[in-house]
């Protein structure tokens, strides 16, 4: 403002105050306006940076295809189980994420596999290349059961298509 006055009066060195003049009058009123805007876009310019990178490490930690870390991984494929073999503690409810790894395209079952144990009441189907989060309460008493896929590759006669779960005392 008072810069803006001066320039107007005293307007005589023309060539060299108009230039720089009115550079100096455009930053000095940048200075009380622009200022916190500018600041407010580096903050957010930060946070969106921050929230950015906490996205991929929460990422990182789920692993890949976002499995669920917290639960027994459990792949059924035409090859059979993997793991064949599970083990649990008497009583204890676990938390299983059951995966089917092959396509719709299977004449033989379409990509469903099964995981069930028939003593237990465990009925868990998959469709192709998906996955399920199941959860079972073993059994109070220690024991072996057979899991089997009744739903591909001849059924629960194929040994391939069975695995055995223990529950220790
Ligand atoms: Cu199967």
């Amino acid at each position: 403002m008072t810069r803006r006055s001066h320039a107007g009066s005293d307007g005589r060195p023309l060539p060299t105050r108009q230039g720089p003049a009115s550079l100096g009058t455009d930053r000095d009123r940048a200075v009380p306006g622009p200022r916190p805007v500018r600041i407010a876009v580096f903050a957010l310019i930060a946070l969106l940076v921050t929230g950015a990178a906490a996205g991929l490490v929460m990422s990182r930690l789920q692993g890949a295809g976002g499995a669920d870390v917290t639960a027994i991984q459990v792949h059924a494929s035409m090859g059979g189980f993997d793991p064949p073999a599970l083990t649990v503690k008497a009583g204890e409810t676990i938390r299983v994420e059951f995966s089917s790894m092959d396509t719709p395209f299977h004449s033989d079952g379409g990509g469903w596999h099964q995981f069930a144990i028939d003593a237990l009441g465990i009925d868990w189907n998959v469709g192709p290349q998906s996955s399920e989060v199941f959860e079972m309460t073993a059994p109070d008493v220690a024991g072996s059961y057979t899991f089997y896929c009744d739903v591909c590759c001849g059924g629960k006669e194929n040994p391939s298509m069975q695995g055995t779960l223990t529950v220790t005392a």
